[in-house]
């Protein structure tokens, strides 16, 4: 099923084309004062990766305030998914912030936040009695999740895996595997966190061939060996994984690793923790990536694609769980904040009414189609992969496999400078990310395309 963005569907300002259209060089003369300004208030460790400032934005695109249409292949990292300023979204704010802004939920309670509990226990997978606490961000909702499985446990040791990415907080930090640039000269770490290996198939093939690194049961009994030699499940409270990496690299394991870990941590008493703060609503192709092999997972963290671009996180899990935590040991000023619940709310119906998650399949579909052209064409394109609307390139130098980032940022520059928002992401730096919005359409897409095309094959290595 193709779902078009019609004009009507889309808002995000007056006059927004689902064109891509430079009419300056970018960055422009007023996104120039505005990185001016940004550099005298805004310290240098709060970066963007485009030098542009945004004026409107929906659909596939966004505007800037020099008036240039930029095709948008990164949904400020998966979160607008729904499409920016999606109107059932901005319907639902508008009436809930006429209503009331805020109460604090764990003061006076309010119906938005019991739907998005409601909503995430039907969806998530898994049939069992489920309980849902919603937060503000990914990363304070992975604390909760850690938090909750240490008090159903009473162990405290936590496993997360190589090229794991799970926040910026200081517990989040400890759990997240790559140094530069979100944890040097940041520690100390949260203790009691451990890392064991990933099912990474393209560089486990690149050391082990390719039999072995598509064999993900086998990688599961490489990470539990470790974990049992270094840590004992007797200390072990949780496993933390994200069913397909985001920052790290959108690595997808090889079929056959999550299951064999699951069924690991269920009988040795460690609640396995899917994080999908990136992989959530839709964005692979289904509702959740767990779905794909049939994963249950005991405790789910989601976030960003939750709520149409307004804060909120949720976790969401085994009611008998969740249920462990005293009461008023779960909350937060502005979790569940009342807007947010109502963006939610309406952002959870359109991916379940408008087609999204098939939506989010054709647009794999069309990707991966051209990204393997590119591949064939090209042998720095080490690899190809992902699901659905979630899907990158990894590029590498052609003779020895090495990882080339220079290249991937060189690309991703020429990208910006014709007007696409394109995203670099993992542990090497060297892969490039697609996660365009479920509302982007087609021709917007082959445009956006034929751009990195080009960019990659005017980049000499
Ligand atoms: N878990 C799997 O992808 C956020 C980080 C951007 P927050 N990823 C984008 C950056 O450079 O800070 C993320 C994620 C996964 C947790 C998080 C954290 O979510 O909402 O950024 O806290």
């Amino acid at each position: 099923m193709t779902v078009t963005a019609e004009p009507e569907t889309v808002r995000g300002g007056p006059g927004l084309r689902q064109q891509r259209e430079l009419v300056t060089a970018i960055p422009g003369p007023r996104s120039q004062e505005l990185l001016a300004r940004k550099s005298a208030a805004v310290p240098k460790g709060v970066g963007l990766t485009l030098p542009i400032f945004v004026e409107a934005a929906g659909g596939g695109v966004l505007r800037d305030v020099d008036g240039n249409t930029l095709i948008d292949f990164g949904s400020g990292i998966a979160v607008t998914g729904v499409g920016n300023s999606a109107p059932a979204v901005v319907d639902a704010v508008t009436a809930q912030v006429a209503q009331f802004t805020h109460t604090c939920f764990t003061i006076t309670g309010y119906e938005g936040y019991v739907e998005v509990a409601e909503a995430l226990n039907r969806l998530t997978p898994g049939d069992f009695d489920k309980r849902t606490a919603l937060f503000n961000s990914g990363a304070e909702a992975v604390e909760n999740a850690v938090k909750i499985a240490r008090h159903f446990t009473g162990k405290q040791a936590v496993v997360a895996f190589d090229h794991g990415y799970h926040g910026r907080t200081n517990l989040t930090m400890a759990l997240t595997a790559k140094s530069m640039p979100y944890k040097s000269g940041f520690g100390p770490f949260a203790p009691e966190v451990y890392r064991a290996p990933m099912s990474y198939p393209y560089r486990d093939g690149l050391l082990m061939g390719e039999a072995q690194a598509n064999d993900g049961a086998a990688a599961a009994r490489r990470a539990i060996v470790q974990i049992e030699k270094q840590i004992g499940a007797a200390n072990l409270a949780a496993l933390v994984i994200e069913p397909i990496q985001g920052e790290g690299g959108f690595v997808v394991p090889a079929e056959g690793f999550l299951p064999t870990l699951l069924a690991w941590a269920r009988e040795n008493g460690v609640v396995f923790i899917a994080d999908e703060v990136q992989t959530g609503f839709a964005r692979t192709g289904d509702f959740f990536a767990c779905e794909h092999e049939g994963l249950e997972p005991d405790l789910i963290v989601t976030a960003k694609g939750i709520a149409g671009g307004l804060p909120l996180s949720a976790v969401t899990g085994r009611a008998e769980i969740m249920d462990s935590a005293h009461a008023g040991g779960l909350g937060g000023t502005y979790g569940g904040n009342p807007i947010a619940c109502a963006a939610a709310v309406a952002t959870i119906r359109s991916f379940e009414e408008d087609g999204l998650v098939e939506r989010a399949r054709a647009i794999g579909e069309q990707f991966l189609a051209r990204l393997t052209e590119l591949k064939r064409a090209d042998a720095r394109v080490g690899d190809i992969r992902g699901r659905g609307a979630m899907v990158a390139l990894e590029l590498v130098d052609p003779t020895t496999g090495d990882p080339d980032a220079a290249l991937t940022a060189a690309v991703a520059a020429k990208a910006h400078a014709a007007g696409v928002v394109l995203l670099t992401c993992g542990t090497y730096g060297n892969v490039i990310r697609f996660l365009p919005p479920l509302t982007i359409d087609d021709a917007l897409i082959a445009d956006g395309l034929d751009v990195v095309a080009t960019a990659l094959a005017e980049t000499a290595s």
